[in-house]
């Protein structure tokens, strides 16, 4: 991997035992910032666009996923429902009258008790209290101070049409929220996407005769002009395939992969899910499936001066992912994504990314798309990660290769913030020294 992050230096002197070792660990991986490089959150500056609050906490579809499980409300009779309602409805059934087990369930409960909230409550009106009480600029400040988040990027969607008149508005954001250009209409529903670009003024065909990858460039590069984005990035099914004849191939080949050579922009795949499933469930109905790597494979020899950011959503290709990151430099694993961000899962992936690749990965984005998520999903990935990152000193410590609290640091500092911070080149935007 071609990246050099900022070392943060801590004494040199060796840790002499394993709980010694334990304690430097638990306290680097507490301590740490992290750079949450996957979210849904907005900037303040979105307004209704960032969610936070107990009715949006409760009513992720993760939680709306597991109500169908337990409860025998209909999914019609649930989507007739007002938010307050639902959210109601999922305390009652998944809080009150079950044990909060599952791993989104019980988020709820870090969530509320982090802040000094009664996570047994027969109902919500404490925690409905607690959120009138509060102003966002405040409450966005607690949770960054009590995550230690020190900045975190958004998913941001030019064809979105609440989101996309804010940048055309020409918006100024809150300096610790980054954009991402998400490209998934472009990618995914080109029939759809056309259209749009040609209400917009993009004479583009659907059958991409013409001048239609060039105006796609024109399109690409004013929204990055616009966001300034970190990367660009896009979700793919199980079948992803590249290079392929179809839409989506030449959209990739013609105009996207191009535009971030040109931009020197990384490129986030996000490989293996499988939209509408259930499609009475809505976003709770969405699945996934085992891709086909060969895919990526490709797309990091044939594109070698791009640098690529990948997770996969099926647990069946994480060892693969990390086969392909030991030969291609420009390929950066990254988080444990959606089904994947199980206590079990993480355990599991991040052993065999640390066994694998070192510190040469981005070991967990949040995904977060309720602000207070965060101070579940944080808490969790640290302490996974610190037990995996324990395992692995360990052996050193045993065979006589003494480890530092300078090596804590430094590896907690690049598999939290550095690894992608240096990918991306804010570290380069800082002074460090970057290809980018
Ligand atoms: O495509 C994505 O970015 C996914 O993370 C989401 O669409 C998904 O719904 C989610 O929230 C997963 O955590
Ligand atoms: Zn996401």
């Amino acid at each position: 991997m071609s990246t050099e992050p900022s070392l943060s230096r801590g004494p040199a002197v060796p840790i002499r035992d394993a709980r010694a070792l334990r304690h430097q660990v638990d306290t680097a991986m507490t301590e740490t910032p992290v750079t949450d490089m996957h979210t849904h959150l907005f900037a303040p500056e979105f307004g209704t666009l960032g969610l936070w609050g107990i009715d949006e906490l409760l009513t992720y579809h993760y939680l709306i996923a597991e109500l169908f499980r337990f409860s025998p409300v209909t999914p019609d009779r649930f989507w007739a429902m007002g938010k307050p309602q639902q959210a109601d409805l999922i305390w009652e059934t998944l809080f009150v009258r079950h044990t909060p087990l599952s791993e989104a369930a019980r988020g709820v409960v870090t969530v509320l008790s982090a802040l000094g909230l009664d996570p047994g409550a027969p109902d919500l009106s404490e925690a409905r209290a607690y959120f009138r009480s509060q102003s966002l600029d405040t409450y966005l400040r607690r949770v960054l101070d009590l995550t230690r988040v020190r900045e975190l990027v958004m998913t941001n969607d030019p064809f979105d049409d609440q989101e996309a008149p804010v940048w055309e508005g020409g918006v100024r954001w809150d300096a610790r929220f980054h954009a991402a250009l998400r490209l998934d209409p472009l990618l995914n529903d080109w029939p759809e996407a056309v259209p749009k670009l040609s209400a917009r003024g993009y004479a583009v065909r659907e059958d991409f005769a013409g001048d239609t990858a060039g105006q796609m460039r024109r399109f690409l590069d004013g929204w990055i002009a616009r966001m300034r984005p970190l990367y660009a990035a896009v979700s793919l099914p199980d079948t992803f395939q590249f290079p392929e004849d179809s839409a989506r191939g030449r959209m990739l080949r013609d105009a996207v992969l191009p535009t971030c050579g040109e931009h020197r922009l990384p490129f986030a795949l996000m490989i293996g899910v499988r939209r509408r499933v259930n499609p009475a469930l809505r976003q709770a109905g969405d699945g996934l499936g085992r891709a086909d790597l060969q895919a990526v494979e490709r797309l990091c020899a044939g594109w070698s001066g791009l640098r690529f950011l990948v997770s996969v959503l099926s647990r069946e290709n994480q060892h693969e992912l990390c086969v392909l990151a030991r030969k291609f430099g420009n390929l950066l694993p990254f988080g444990c994504w959606w089904f994947m961000n199980n206590p079990s899962i993480v355990s599991e992936i991040t052993r065999e990314r640390l066994e694998m690749l070192g510190s040469s990965f981005v070991a967990q984005h949040s995904d977060a798309r309720v602000l207070d998520q965060l101070l579940y999903k944080w808490r969790q990935s640290r302490r996974l990660v610190a037990d995996a990152l324990y395992e692995a000193y360990r052996p050193l410590l045993e065979d006589g290769r003494p480890v530092t609290p300078a090596d804590v640091a430094r590896d907690a500092e690049r598999l939290l913030s550095g690894n992608f911070r240096a990918w991306v080149g804010l570290d380069a935007a800082a002074g460090a020294t970057h290809p980018r």
